[in-house]
């Protein structure tokens, strides 16, 4: 193909060119409409003050731009019968999705009640921004979406996402020039280093250079033309420039610009997929320069508005400013709406024929609902995985490392199906999952050179680029378009997308409630490299305040587990896997640990989510004196140690041994679908008996969750208090009061009556703290009587329960 041939051809025919400047005035108008209107939508009669909306919300100045490249994109998808969706970056510009969406009737297809018509136009208005109705943004509820927008900066992350295993797919991607500016945003670009063009979709790229965001230029904007080209062209992209505001010359430009980035797309694809070469492309882009608030009002009060950062939400105020309505009427009328809609308000048939048909609407294509396509993903027996628990306690290799194999089996069998992967920025392998690379490889599309290891174009782990956001953002885009994965992370560094997390959350939420939009795989967390062990990092690593951020959320929507061994982190991973529409984030080890259950107990034990271990706690049949709660793999060894001191030293003491798995079993039941009954949890915590409760996390956490419950001023709790360094694992512990000695005492502080003998293990309890300070700072690690302890009640059989 001579892509430079291509570009010099005046594509639109005069036809086309009267049909998409229609189309696109007519989503103006809608555009308009949606922001001022409350009555009188197809101006029949002057506009009159009553017709317009009291309270004036939404955003006009980055819509004209996207209504542009709407109509665009519909008239090259007509040719050539492209699958294509539309992410709209600056997803504020709602107005623009609704309307193009109702434009093409996809709208009214979901909403039969805005039908095609005066009636659907009048309530197409004012439902916008209105109370009961939609919001400003390209919002769940609007067909075609997979992108909220409101928080920018993961456009093309999630493109990408979409676009990963979708051969035939091109993502059109709206970017903010503001939105450009974003870390997320400014990074995803690289993302063009991880599509394999014979196996994967494309993603197109269209910088929307308007100028201004809400009261500042954007950088972009003003740095010379060749500064933008090399710098996109520094990551690798083609870009396509088209600029001006002449609505007929930009026409043409637009045209030409997109049969080029389509001439190359097919190019590309094609050639990669004949001649097996995944070599890395150079995939085109637009950058489209057209003011900000294009075709809206010029000058308002004297001051310039159409291409300043004044156009960017609504520019005119006719409630409160005399002359504004005159100027709101002319700005409707300037788009000559009677030669757009009948009589009865429905689009004129030769301009509703720039749409595509059916699914090939980008209102109606079932990648945007993801849901549709969604496949279950077939797994293998997780039991197959077990590790073997002889008895409780036995040594383990280390949890995540006991999963790495069941992954490595979800990648082979779904190998053809094309519908799972794995991120994680650069960690994988660090968080023990590295069995993973005997069946794929790390998909990157950048050179190599000998000595890389599981490097290749094509591969299900995606981890190569050391971007959280990207591996939220890719994940997003690939669930939300139906299919499966896992984002692996370590602890601490999660954090850095919590608010990708709230915002995905945010549109599980909502979409939850909406029939049309299907049910899709669950955003799965796998935080491993967790807080307890950073022996190689310190405190910059140690921090376990995700899980506080995600309970945050709907509890329709989150769930937090923390399986305590590796049969337990399998069983999780199962259910995950299965699961729908959740967030479910999972905290595991990936140290040599020990193991307490076996498959069959582990599995029971997690679909309870929380219970009583009766092998390691001795009140059978009777009330405990007290309940040694533990939730997490750490929390879990340091509160059986401590057990196993308590029952040496006290034989008398009944003690309970609680271990939680499913964090919001915590909760009470209106809180949590999963929260225990109060008969439930008080059969558990008793309702009078100390309870010593060893966390994963920050102490708050367990009280925030457990503060209605009747035993709640027994619950002390110990976890995490911001106390770190690199030291010995144990010491971390101590660091935090968390350790055996420590649980132990703190046991013996609720337990008075036991006098003497109490006292004197208290000082005992002491001693070994002292011994084991002054152990650690000579030796530099952890006391043999640390290091090899082992759970006391070894016979007991790690079948039982
Ligand atoms: C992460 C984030 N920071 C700040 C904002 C507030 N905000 C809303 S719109 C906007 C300007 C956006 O500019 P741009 O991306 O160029 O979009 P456009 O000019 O097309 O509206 C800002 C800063 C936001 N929505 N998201």
């Amino acid at each position: 193909m001579d892509m430079k041939s291509t570009q010099q051809k005046v594509v639109l025919s005069p036809v086309e060119l009267q049909r998409v400047d229609a189309w696109w005035r007519a989503a103006n108008y809608l555009s308009v409409g949606q922001i001022f209107l409350f009555d009188n939508p197809l101006l029949k009669r002057p506009l009159a003050l009553t017709d317009v909306k009291r309270m004036l919300l939404g955003h006009w100045g980055t819509t004209p731009g996207q209504n542009f490249i709407y109509a665009h994109l519909n008239r090259v998808i007509v040719k050539y019968d492209l699958d294509m969706i539309f992410i709209s970056g600056p997803g504020h510009g709602g107005p623009a999705v609704v309307a193009n969406t109702y434009l093409e009737g996809s709208y009214s297809e979901i909403y039969p009640d805005i039908s095609q018509d005066e009636a659907g136009l009048q309530k197409l208005f004012l439902q916008f921004s209105f109370p009961g109705g939609i919001p400003s943004h390209a919002s769940p509820e609007c067909p075609g979406s997979i992108h909220e927008g409101g928080e920018l900066g993961y456009s093309l992350s999630h493109a990408f996402g979409a676009a990963f295993d979708n051969p035939e797919l091109i993502v059109a991607c709206v970017i903010g020039d503001g939105e450009a500016e974003t870390g997320p945003l400014a990074t995803a670009w690289h993302s063009n280093k991880f599509l394999d063009p014979r196996g994967d979709g494309a993603v197109l790229p269209i910088l929307h250079l308007n100028g201004y965001k809400i009261a500042n230029p954007t950088l972009l904007a003003r740095i010379p033309r060749e500064e933008l080209e090399q710098l996109l062209r520094g990551y690798g992209w083609t870009p396509l420039f088209v600029a001006g505001h002449e609505p007929a010359l930009m026409h043409d430009a637009m045209a030409r610009a997109l049969e080029t980035a389509v001439a190359q797309i097919r190019t590309i694809r094609r050639e990669a997929r004949l001649q097996d070469n995944p070599t890395r492309p150079r995939w085109p882009m637009i950058v489209l320069e057209s003011p900000k608030g294009w075709t809206g009002p010029k000058i308002v009060d004297g001051k310039q508005v159409e291409g300043t950062f004044r156009a960017h939400q609504v520019p005119l105020h006719p409630g409160a400013k005399p002359g504004h309505l005159q100027l709101l009427e002319d700005w409707l009328r300037s788009y000559r709406p009677e030669e757009l809609f009948d009589q009865n308000g429905r689009l004129k048939t030769d301009i509703a024929d720039l749409a595509p048909r059916g699914t090939r609407r980008m209102g109606a294509n079932p990648h945007a609902n993801g849901g549709l396509l969604l496949r279950d993903l077939r797994l293998p027996d997780f039991r197959d995985y077990a590790v073997d628990v002889p008895t409780h306690g036995a040594p383990g290799a280390g949890d995540t490392r006991a999963l790495g194999p069941f992954l490595r089996d979800v990648v082979a069998l779904n190998q053809d199906l094309r519908n799972f992967r794995m991120f994680g920025p650069d960690e994988t392998a660090s968080n023990g999952l590295g069995a993973l690379f005997e069946t794929t490889a790390r998909q990157w599309d950048a050179a190599t050179i000998p000595g890389d290891e599981s490097l290749a174009p094509a591969g299900r782990v995606i981890d190569s680029m050391l971007s959280e956001h990207q591996c939220e953002g890719w994940l997003e885009g690939y669930l939300l378009t139906g299919r499966h994965g896992l984002f692996n992370c370590y602890e601490a560094f999660i954090h850095i997308i919590d608010s990708m997390f709230n915002q995905h959350a945010k549109w599980l939420k909502v979409t939850a409630k909406l029939p049309w939009r299907r049910e899709i795989a669950s955003l799965n967390y796998l935080l491993a490299s967790h807080v307890w062990r950073q022996d190689h990092n310190g405190f910059s690593h140690q921090d376990p305040g995700f899980i506080d951020h995600v309970v945050n959320k709907k509890a329709d929507v989150v769930r937090v587990y923390l399986p305590p061994d590796a049969n337990c982190l399998l069983s999780v991973m199962d259910h995950c896997l299965r699961s729908r529409h959740y967030v479910n984030v999972v905290i595991a080890g990936k140290h040599p640990a020990p193991q307490w259950l076996s498959m069959p107990v582990a599995e029971n034990h997690c679909a309870a989510g929380i219970g009583i271990w009766q092998w390691a706690s001795n009140d059978a049949g009777e009330s405990p004196d007290v309940v040694m709660a533990c939730c997490g793999d750490v929390p879990t060894l340091e509160t059986l140690a401590a057990v196993s001191i308590l029952r040496e030293y006290l034989p008398d003491l009944k003690v309970r041994v609680v271990n939680v798995v499913d964090l919001m079993k915590l909760q009470p039941p209106s809180a949590h679908p999963h929260g225990l009954s109060d008969a439930d949890f008080d059969a558990i915590f008793t309702t009078r008996s100390p309870v010593i409760f060893a966390f994963h996390g920050y102490p708050t956490l367990i009280h925030r969750l457990t503060y209605r419950r009747t035993n709640h001023a027994n619950i002390h709790v110990r976890g995490y208090q911001e106390e770190g360094t690199i030291t010995t694992p144990f010491d971390m512990t101590v660091l935090n009061e968390l350790d055996r000695f420590h649980l132990a005492m703190s046991a013996l502080d609720h337990l008075p009556h036991l006098g003497n003998a109490g006292m004197q293990l208290r000082i005992l309890l002491s001693e070994r703290l002292r011994a084991h300070r002054r152990y650690i700072c000579q030796y530099g690690e952890d006391m043999p009587e640390i290091r090899e302890w082992k759970w006391r009640a070894a016979t007991t059989r790690a079948g039982n329960s």
